[in-house]
């Protein structure tokens, strides 16, 4: 990847050079804040560098709309929700789909993988190709439409408020600092960061100093009554909140009808094992959860464990993180990029 660096005095300039330069879909892989040497320092702004790379290279998709939707719809009648307590267990020429044990392999929890043969037998045969191929080319179908489901299900274009919740540690202020880059460096959209202190202290000094380097207004407060305006979107930080603490979750919720309509990420630890994944996802559910960030997947390599938060939960994953630098790589979610990480060359997809 060809990368350039932009010097600017703000990021409303680096913005404009960047776009002239490398196009709207630019990726940003470094912001800093450049010291004024010698005696500049004493009348000369800090400015700042930014490295950024033109967007890999994608072949042409020219999807017909009018097709997607109607495959959508669809969709939606005949494809049940895969249920945990009434996945029936597979019959008894279960062992004929070959694709089973690599189900399993990649990370499904056997439930999972259980529901997804099952599925395959109900919607396309109740005889497996003979091919495995075949049967891994069903199972990637089967997995992209169910992706498809549950990301219809939340409409969140006109929410402008973004909040970060999830338990310590996670990433949650990375995440807000990767997305926040793209939104202001790349889609030249202004915004404002709340540091909001919960039941403990938001001691996240380093997001303010980002934000500085940003010129993004963040401001520090114990209650929800901020709110962006028209044009603006507002990116709040909350401290981690554990997932067994169940009396902090229910003041969580509360206060964030504080908010109006915000979109609220759970962000959650790739490197953590499936079931606890699964159990924190059910104890933030009582937040009116968007949708779920994923970080931490440099230090995973088992991606396949995502499908278990996709097919039991009723989320959709909204952005994966793989790396603790800021901006670094934040990719927003789709099925294709979990299903290519998984299946290179067997399902012929090419990232
Ligand atoms: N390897 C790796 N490290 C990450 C990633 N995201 C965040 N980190 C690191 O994880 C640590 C915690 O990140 P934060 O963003 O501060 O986590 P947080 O959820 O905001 O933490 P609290 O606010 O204390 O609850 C930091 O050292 C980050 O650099 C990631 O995707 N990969
Ligand atoms: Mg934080």
């Amino acid at each position: 990847m060809q990368t350039v660096t932009f010097i600017a005095d703000s990021a409303a300039q680096a913005v404009e050079q960047i776009r002239a330069q490398l196009g709207p879909d630019a990726v940003v892989l470094n912001v800093r804040q450049l010291p004024a040497g010698g005696l500049k320092q004493f009348w000369q702004k800090p400015r700042i560098e930014v490295i950024a790379a033109a967007p890999p290279e994608q072949p042409p998709v020219t999807p017909n709309l009018e097709e997607l939707r109607q495959e959508l719809a669809e969709i939606r009648q005949q494809l049940p929700q895969f249920r945990v307590a009434n996945t029936p267990a597979p019959r008894a020429s279960a062992e004929a789909w070959m694709i089973r044990p690599l189900l399993e392999n990649i990370g499904l929890l056997p439930l999972y993988a259980d529901g997804i043969i099952e599925q395959m037998r109900t919607h396309y045969s109740d005889v497996p190709p003979a091919s495995f191929g075949e049967q891994l080319r069903m199972a990637c179908d089967l997995l992209e439409q169910v992706w498809t489901m549950r990301a219809s299900t939340h409409s969140v274009s006109l929410k402008r408020t973004h909040v970060f919740v999830g338990g310590p540690g996670v990433g949650k202020t990375t995440c807000l600092c990767k997305w926040l880059t793209r939104v202001v460096l790349l889609d030249n959209q202004p915004a404002r960061v709340l540091r909001w202190d919960g039941r403990s202290a938001n001691t996240a000094e380093a997001l303010s100093v980002y934000c500085d380097i940003l010129g993004v207004p963040v401001e520090r407060c114990a209650d929800g009554i901020v709110r962006p305006n028209e044009s603006e979107l507002l990116f709040v930080d909350l401290p981690g909140v554990p997932a067994n603490d169940s009396a902090a979750l229910r003041e969580l919720a509360q206060q964030l009808k504080g908010f109006e309509s915000p979109q609220i990420h759970l962000v959650l630890n790739a490197a953590y094992d499936t079931s606890h994944l699964i159990s924190q996802v059910r104890s933030f559910s009582v937040l009116p959860l968007t949708d779920l960030i994923i970080t931490h997947l440099d230090e995973e390599t088992r991606w396949g464990k995502l499908w278990n938060l996709v097919l039991g939960t009723n989320y959709s994953l909204r952005f994966l993180a793989t790396g603790q630098n800021i901006p670094g790589d934040l990719i927003e979610a789709n099925a294709s990029i979990l299903l290519t990480q998984l299946f290179p060359q067997q399902t012929g997809r090419s990232s």
